[in-house]
């Protein structure tokens, strides 16, 4: 029967077997070689010639958009399945290959959502680098359980020619640092357990491009040594690739590795799901979830959208947690509120998505026939959704976007939104009205790339602005109570605006709290509050968190309360949305209604008398609250030869940055510095000047602080003028 079985029937009667099958992903800071891999792992399996498989210039088989290619690293996150076989049974590896670039990686924060276990991939000679420890928190907030494949030994053999002993050293410290993230980033229960260890063979080594790896049980059962392992780089190459592909081979190292050491989905879901799904464990739907149950209620969750350049079509991939998905069902799209009919379930066969008639839960897949978006949570019937998909970092960079022929706007129109759904860390705004439509990004490259792909992919010629730099608000110090009273004079609001408190900022950025509007007694909310020390009768008063800031019902005995509170929140998401100094976002604010006078007739206090008096109340108390412009500030990881080191620190200082650490070895400097995002204009090529192209940077973090007050009015006069705000408004 082995041998009839075409590839595509293999997949599909393992993807049936919870306990054959992996959810995986490759992780790692930029150009660690996380496609090279994928694509030598796809060869092995007889997916492409493999020949070409790691070669840039031959082009990587995952990568799908011809910019990919242009600029040598990976933009999208690619699916891909295949089989292997350890200990005499077979199992199906489904695997997302996630791009290392700091400005895409919110596609690494969504694919986390669709696996159970990661490769992380460190190079031996740079090491640990930011995005390694970002990658590491995205992988652990999602319970995702880490295996380290140290990459690049090649280089450590020829360039560094290290002794065996020496090559462990720096094995052990690559290690070493690595389980210090780990115990730093995880969950206490998953510290020890989630470190890796060499010797059970967690951790693996080789060259993702030379096609080989080793573990220490692998040293063990093939008896091969470090000092084999170093001479390696002396046999002639067609010898050396022999013998790798008899006593290291690359794909069987490191899927051995996955099979043995990253969960199947029915374990991985019993402790994935209570921190993934915030609805009740003892549910029907929390049970389902929870054994991974084919015979279950169905359970989808969208990772990624892709929409096929000819037929328009919409291609939603994803995870399925419970249930079993079929061509032709009704389902509900639990954020969009709609029914909806599945066209296609897709399983992928190598990079290639093919249908079936169904799919069985545990399996990463992909489904047609729904407009959805990334994050939405697919079921028969209305259900308590997923935790929403958080990326770890904001964007910061804007432009403004036009088309050359006026005649193009609906089309650029519906092209920003194909892409927006696309690329979920794209944030973009339409407004129709004004023609001005703005695109946000994390970053210069990624709005070059997004703005390409509009001009090559959609075929729609368009210019941009230069970067724009998007501020936040927000105040300093409490406020006395603000009031603003309603257009009909009939009822009045009272308000008080404060700095949120930085524990409660940080949790919601974290995810810890969740936003949204509080609408039942939400335990989560209150055992977060109260571990931060928040008392019991603020805890209480909580109704909204939007976008880092919160609203605190303080009224008391007012009995009309319930039928404006909608109405109230409304507007305080408005002013959230666009504060008073210069309608920027604001940000870590606590405002609190401490009274109101309510007109005892509904029909004089509609939204149209309460948004308005909100508004101004909110405007007044954020007045009296100090209201400032807060600036986006990033750190960054530089690193140069020494001899750069003054030409570094003199960079930085001309960038208004600040330097955090400075840092020697015989590896170069490296230095850490805090610059603001307004300075970071036109810098890759300012590094590229003052190091002779031998800089690099990596951003560790991104956060807001405080403009300069110097500056203070003179950005938000710029940003009213741009914004063409009249003085009053
Ligand atoms: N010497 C050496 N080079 C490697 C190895 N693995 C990958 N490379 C090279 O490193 C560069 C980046 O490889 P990729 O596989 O594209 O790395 P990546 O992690 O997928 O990169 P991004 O997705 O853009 O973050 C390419 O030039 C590869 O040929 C290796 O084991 N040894
Ligand atoms: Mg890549």
């Amino acid at each position: 029967m082995a041998e009839k079985e075409t590839q595509l029937e293999k997949i599909k009667r393992l993807s049936t077997n919870k306990k054959q099958i992996r959810n995986i992903a490759t992780s790692a800071h930029i150009h660690h070689g996380k496609t090279a891999l994928t694509d030598n792992l796809l060869a092995a399996s007889g997916y492409m010639a493999a020949k070409s498989a790691g070669s840039l210039e031959a082009g990587m088989a995952t990568w799908q958009h011809a910019d990919e290619q242009e600029r040598l690293l990976t933009v999208d996150a690619a699916n891909v399945s295949m089989v292997h076989n350890f200990d005499g049974k077979e199992y199906l590896v489904n695997l997302i290959d996630t791009p290392g670039h700091v400005d895409f990686s919110g596609n690494v924060t969504r694919a986390m959502r669709a696996i159970d276990g990661t490769i992380v991939l460190v190079c031996a000679v740079e090491g640990i680098m930011p995005q390694t420890e970002t990658v590491i928190k995205q992988a652990l907030r999602e319970r995702v359980k880490p295996v380290l494949f140290i990459n690049k030994v090649d280089r450590m053999i020829k360039e560094l020619k290290l002794t065996p002993e020496q090559m462990q050293q720096r094995f052990v410290k690559i290690i070493a640092e690595f389980n210090t993230l780990v115990e730093k980033i995880a969950e206490p229960e998953y510290k020890e357990k989630w470190q890796v260890d060499i010797k059970d063979g967690r951790v693996a080594f080789g060259s993702a491009r030379d096609n080989w790896a080793m573990s220490v049980p692998f040293m063990q059962k093939k008896g091969v040594s470090f000092k084999d392992i170093i001479s390696l780089y002396d046999m002639k190459e067609e010898e050396r690739k022999d013998w790798c592909w008899k006593n290291a081979p690359l794909f069987e190292v490191l899927l051995d590795m996955v099979v043995k050491h990253l969960p199947n989905p029915d374990e991985a879901q019993k402790y994935r799901i209570p921190k993934i799904w915030p609805g009740e464990p003892e549910s029907e739907m929390g049970k389902n979830l929870i054994e991974c149950d084919p015979d279950g209620k169905p359970a989808f969750v969208i990772t990624r959208i892709v929409i096929d350049p000819r037929s328009g079509k919409e291609i939603s991939a994803g995870r399925l947690f419970s249930g079993t998905l079929k061509v032709g069902q009704d389902v509900w799209l639990n954020l969009a509120k709609q029914k909806q009919k599945i066209q296609q379930v897709l399983i992928y066969n190598g990079i290639k998505p093919e249908q079936l008639e169904e799919i069985s839960p545990g399996n990463v897949l992909a489904i047609s026939g729904i407009t959805g978006e990334a994050g939405e949570t697919i079921t028969l019937e209305p259900e308590t959704p997923f935790e929403e998909l958080k990326h770890i970092f904001e964007p910061v960079i804007t432009k403004a976007i036009e088309v050359s022929k006026p005649a193009d706007l609906p089309k650029l129109i519906e092209v920003l939104r194909k892409v927006a759904k696309e690329d979920p860390s794209l944030k973009v705004e339409i407004n129709e009205e004004t023609g001005e439509n703005l695109l946000s990004g994390m970053g210069e490259l990624h709005l070059e790339i997004i703005e390409n792909r509009i001009k090559t992919e959609k075929g729609v010629d368009v210019r941009t602005s230069p970067p724009i730099v998007v501020y936040r608000e927000t105040v300093m110090k409490k406020s006395d109570q603000a009031v603003g009273r309603s257009p009909n004079k009939h009822n009045d609001f009272f308000l008080v605006a404060e700095p949120l408190e930085e524990e409660v900022y940080e949790a919601i950025k974290n995810g810890e709290i969740r936003e949204g509007r509080v609408k039942k007694k939400d335990d989560q909310l209150t055992k977060r509050l109260r571990e931060i020390g928040i008392d019991n009768d603020e805890i209480r008063q909580y109704r909204n968190v939007y976008k880092g800031n919160v609203f605190l019902d303080k009224t008391k005995g007012e009995v009309h309360i319930g039928e404006v509170i909608e109405l109230v929140l409304d507007a305080f998401e408005q002013v959230c949305d666009q504060g008073p100094l210069a309608r920027e976002p604001c940000m870590k604010m606590k405002i609190s209604l401490v009274d109101i006078k309510l007109h005892e007739d509904a029909i004089h206090r509609g939204p149209a008398q309460v948004y308005p008096a909100v508004r101004d109340a909110l405007h007044n108390a954020m007045k009296g609250g100090n209201a400032v412009l807060f600036e986006p500030i990033q750190i960054y990881l530089l690193e140069a030869p020494t001899e750069f080191m003054s030409a570094l620190t003199g960079l930085v200082a001309s960038k208004r940055g600040q330097l955090l650490d400075v840092r020697q070895d015989e590896g170069g400097v490296t230095i850490k510095a805090k610059i603001p995002v307004a300075e970071m204009i036109g810098w890759a090529s300012d590094l590229r000047s003052a190091t002779e192209g031998r800089g690099v940077c990596s951003l560790v973090d991104q956060l807001f602080e405080k403009a300069p007050n110097d500056a203070q009015s003179t950005v938000i006069r710029n940003i009213r003028s741009r914004k063409g705000l009249a003085e009053n408004q």
